[in-house]
């Protein structure tokens, strides 16, 4: 039987076909999308987070782990944005100006869709009126915002000024995420939520659509 374990390892070595053979054979063998996640993925990018800031993984390393992360991604999609409940509105979703990390955004994404919204993922190095444009085109009622960097936090505030400031906006609730925040951060740029993992981002979507 695969183990959490070998999948973490995978993703380390940034063995994208390892990664993606052994989540397949996790799911085969009933193990819970989210289990999955929790379990391999999660633990083998908390290892890569480290030996990078440690300097024993460099950028290229660390692309490939995330390449390795994304492949297991692929497998459990399907799993985590199978939802029961539909209909829940649209929520527009994307990493801030300047930030390039998509990792936690994809899956707040997953998890929101599995929670039953639809999702508009605006992708990475997202400028304000970017941001704008899809809450205009798609008419969701919540928009989040994610940054991995201390130097991209302050784009979330630059956000929420323009959407406030848009009068057609009023009623767009914005919920921010990513390692580096903090509930007292999202309040001081007048967030109106903050969501510290992908499942509670689903929870605290689920209370500003109401
Ligand atoms: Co970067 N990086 N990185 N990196 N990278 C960090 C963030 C860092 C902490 C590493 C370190 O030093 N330990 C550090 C930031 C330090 C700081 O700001 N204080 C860092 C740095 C410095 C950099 C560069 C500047 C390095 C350089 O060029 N010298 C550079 C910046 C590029 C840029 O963005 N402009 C850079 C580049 C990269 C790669 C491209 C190589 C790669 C990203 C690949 C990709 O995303 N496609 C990368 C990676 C992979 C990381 C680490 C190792 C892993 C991030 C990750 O994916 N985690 C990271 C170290 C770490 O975080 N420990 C690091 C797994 C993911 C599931 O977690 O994203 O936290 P996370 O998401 C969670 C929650 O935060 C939350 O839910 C998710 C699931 O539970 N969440 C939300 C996230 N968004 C949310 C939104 C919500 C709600 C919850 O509501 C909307």
């Amino acid at each position: 039987m695969a183990k959490h374990q070998d999948l973490a390892d995978a993703i380390i070595k940034g063995d994208n076909t390892s990664s993606k053979e052994i989540a397949e054979k996790l799911v085969a063998d009933g193990v819970s999308a989210t289990e999955v996640l929790n379990e391999g993925m999660m633990p083998g990018m908390e290892v890569v987070g480290r030996k990078f800031k440690a300097n024993e993984m460099y950028i290229p390393e660390v692309l490939i782990a995330a390449r390795a992360m994304h492949a297991a991604m692929d497998i459990i999609k399907p799993l985590l944005t199978e939802t029961g409940e539909e209909g829940k509105g649209s929520v527009v979703i994307g990493t801030v100006q300047g930030d390039l990390h998509d990792i936690g955004k994809n899956l707040v994404g997953m998890m929101l869709e599995g929670g039953g919204f639809t999702v508009v993922d605006a992708g990475v190095d997202v400028p304000p009126e970017k941001y704008i444009e899809e809450l205009k085109k798609s008419k969701a009622k919540v928009l989040g915002l994610s940054a991995l960097l201390t130097t991209t936090m302050p784009g979330m505030k630059e956000v929420i000024e323009a959407v406030k400031a848009d009068s057609g906006m009023s009623n767009v609730k914005i919920m921010v995420g990513g390692a580096p925040l903090t509930q007292e951060y999202a309040d001081s740029i007048g967030a109106d939520g903050y969501a510290p993992d992908a499942s509670s981002a689903v929870d605290l979507a689920n209370d500003l659509m109401n």
